[in-house]
Parts: structure tokens; C-alpha cells; sequence
């Protein structure tokens, strides 16, 4: 009887501890009971080398996911399985965001590399003020192609994407507003046009592209591109410098019709758990040298002025990846166009996607 008891308590006992160890976990908390922050960001978009700095100079443990698209980030953050600390959404899904109350406002006095942001990136229609969000990189969308793979020929408007001779040769992003925005541009619309006709009309002109399209891809783009196996992608600027930066024979150009001028912040779900961690992490990507190794890993522009003049000139001076306001004025930024437009969006692109016509 006194072993069966003994068995009991013991039995018990390691129930308790591994109760403990799953409370502990769900707290965020790891084995060792140091504090862990879950970061949530589009894939190859930080240099892995900062997230063990931020590690090693703070002792809080990086749990890193990634996504591809601002809708599946929000699925994610709304369905709450996983609780994030920071995430990049974009503008349009912050203005989105910040309306379905999803957001936690920042706390400034906790973020002193604020001052390291140029002005224009800050305060902009998305977020007034910057309640919510402080800025992570900009960019373009356009044509990155290989006029050595083209018989020479250059590209300089969305229309010229629908020449037959470039049978099978363009690779696309595979986003609902990037590629529908595309669409739009070439047949004069604006990318943020709600209009169910021209929404129709910009669908079956992406459908009359299919023959030229090779593939629709996420962050594959850069290596095909690379490799020589495809002559022509539409993508976001900071892809296209990475690109160039491997294969010199390639050039990246917003088209003449106009595009789409973006925004990546970063912000802190209301549901995170880690806020003052969260906000450690915020602030140290905000540093100035910070900024300047991770710009030069991941390629994409910087709003941190702070960190230009640790980056090499040809970097900065390249007016491609940083176009003076005088050309950013003519693009126009995705505006939230509101759960019903956007539903719309993302089912003609998925339409597109499936040869429909
Ligand atoms: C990086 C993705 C950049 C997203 N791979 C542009 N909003």
C-alpha cells in the first residue's frame, strides 16, 4: 500500500512539473526562464547576425517567423494561435490594422533611436503621428530585367510587358495589390480604384499577359533572376538591388505609367506579451549602424538617415533604390480600401492566378 501511495505522489508530482514547464512556455518564457520575444516579418528581410546581437547584448531569446503577404500575416495575428511581439506589416495593412483596434500605440520614451528616422518617412496618412508604427524600409514596385537576355531591348513602361515576344519570360510577385495594381497602372487607373469595371478590365488585361508570364513566385524571384533562367520579374525595388548585386547585367526600372510607393513599419500587436521586450527590439533595429548592416544584408532602402553614412555611397547614391521625392510624387502609396475592395482584389488575382478568364 505505502509503495502504491509513493507511486501515486510521484506520478503526481511529475504532473505538476510538466504543468509548470507548459504554463512557463505559454508565458513565453524558455526552459532556462529567460524572456523570449517572437518576431514576425517578411521572409529574408533582417541580417540573422543582429537578431544574436540584440540576443547576447539584452538576454531575451528571439523566437523568428516569417510571411509573404500582409493578408497572411493578418490571418495569423487574428487567429491568435501564436502571439507576436512585433510584426512589418505595410502601410495599407496598418491603416487596416490600426482600425480593427489590433494594435498596441508605442511608447516613445522607450524608443530614443526615433531621431535616427528621416522626417519623410514619419507622420504619413497610414499613421499620423506614428502612434503605432515607425518605419523599417521603403521601396518601389517595378521591372527588374536582363537586356542581355532580351536581344537588348529595354523596358521602360508596364505596357511593354505585353510584347509577344516575350513569350514565357516575365516572373511575377504573387501579391493580390502588387500584380491587380500593375494592371491597373497599365491601363491608366489608379492602383488604389475601387471601380468594379475597371477592377474587370485590369483583370482580363493580366489575363492577356498570361502567355508571357513564367511563374508567379515569392522570394524565388531573386534567384532565378540571378541564375540567368528567367530574363524579367516584377517585384519590390529592394529584391531588385539584391538581385543586381549578383548579376550586373540586370536593371531595374519603374515604369512610366506609374506604381505603387511603399512603406514597411514595424508594430507591436495588441495581443504581444513581451511589450517592453518588444519595444527593446524596436529601438535597436532603429540604431544607426543597426539600420546600416542590416540595410546593406537585405538590400532594400532605408528611411534611417541616421545609418546613411555608414552604408556605402554606391548604395545610397543609386536613384534607383533611393528616388528623390520629385519621382516618389508621381507613385502613389496602397491605400486601405476597406474589407469588402479588398476582397474584391484578392479574388480576381486569385481568378487571374487560375488561368480564368
Ligand atoms: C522582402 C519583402 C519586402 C516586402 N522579401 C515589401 N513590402
Amino acid at each position: 500500500m505505502k509503495k502504491l501511495l509513493a507511486f501515486l505522489a510521484a506520478g503526481l508530482a511529475v504532473c505538476v512539473l510538466l504543468l509548470y514547464i507548459v504554463h512557463d512556455l505559454n508565458k513565453g518564457e524558455g526552459y532556462a526562464g529567460g524572456k523570449t520575444l517572437t518576431v514576425y516579418n517578411w521572409g529574408d528581410y533582417i541580417d540573422t547576425d543582429l537578431i544574436k546581437q540584440f540576443e547576447n547584448e539584452t538576454g531575451i531569446k528571439v523566437i523568428y517567423e516569417t510571411f509573404d503577404s500582409n493578408e497572411a500575416m493578418l490571418t495569423k495575428i487574428q487567429q491568435g494561435g501564436t502571439t507576436y511581439d512585433v510584426a512589418v506589416p505595410s502601410e495599407y495593412m496598418i491603416d487596416k490594422m490600426i482600425k480593427g483596434n489590433l494594435l498596441l500605440p508605442l511608447d516613445r520614451s522607450q524608443l530614443p533611436n526615433l531621431k535616427n528616422i528621416d522626417k519623410r518617412f514619419m507622420d504619413l496618412p497610414f499613421d499620423p503621428g506614428n502612434k503605432y508604427s515607425v518605419p523599417y524600409f521603403w521601396g518601389t514596385v517595378g521591372i527588374a530585367y536582363n537586356p542581355k537576355l532580351l536581344g537588348g531591348k529595354k523596358l521602360r513602361n508596364w505596357n511593354d510587358l505585353w510584347d509577344p515576344a516575350l513569350k514565357h519570360k516575365i516572373l511575377l510577385i504573387d501579391g493580390a495589390r502588387e500584380v491587380m495594381g500593375m494592371g491597373l497602372n497599365s491601363l491608366g487607373y489608379s492602383l488604389n480604384d475601387t471601380n468594379r469595371i475597371h477592377l474587370q478590365e485590369a483583370k482580363q488585361k493580366l489575363s492577356s499577359l498570361m502567355p508571357n508570364v513564367k511563374a508567379i513566385v515569392g522570394d524565388e524571384n531573386k534567384l532565378l533572376m540571378q541564375n540567368n533562367e528567367a530574363a524579367i520579374a516584377v517585384l519590390w525595388s529592394g529584391d531588385a538591388a539584391d538581385i543586381m548585386a549578383e548579376n550586373e547585367d540586370i536593371d531595374y526600372v519603374v515604369p512610366s505609367e506609374g506604381s505603387n510607393l511603399w512603406f514597411d513599419n514595424m508594430v507591436i500587436p495588441k495581443t504581444a506579451k513581451h511589450v517592453k521586450a518588444a519595444h527593446q527590439f524596436i529601438n535597436f533595429m532603429l540604431g544607426a549602424k543597426v539600420a546600416a548592416q542590416n540595410t546593406e544584408y537585405v538590400a532594400y532602402s532605408t528611411p534611417n538617415k541616421a545609418a546613411l553614412k555608414y552604408m556605402p555611397k554606391d548604395m545610397t547614391e543609386d536613384k534607383r533604390f533611393y528616388p528623390p521625392p520629385a519621382l516618389t510624387d508621381r507613385l502613389e502609396v496602397y491605400e486601405n480600401l476597406g474589407q469588402k475592395n479588398l476582397a474584391y482584389y484578392n479574388d480576381l488575382f486569385l481568378e487571374f492566378k487560375m488561368h480564368r478568364k
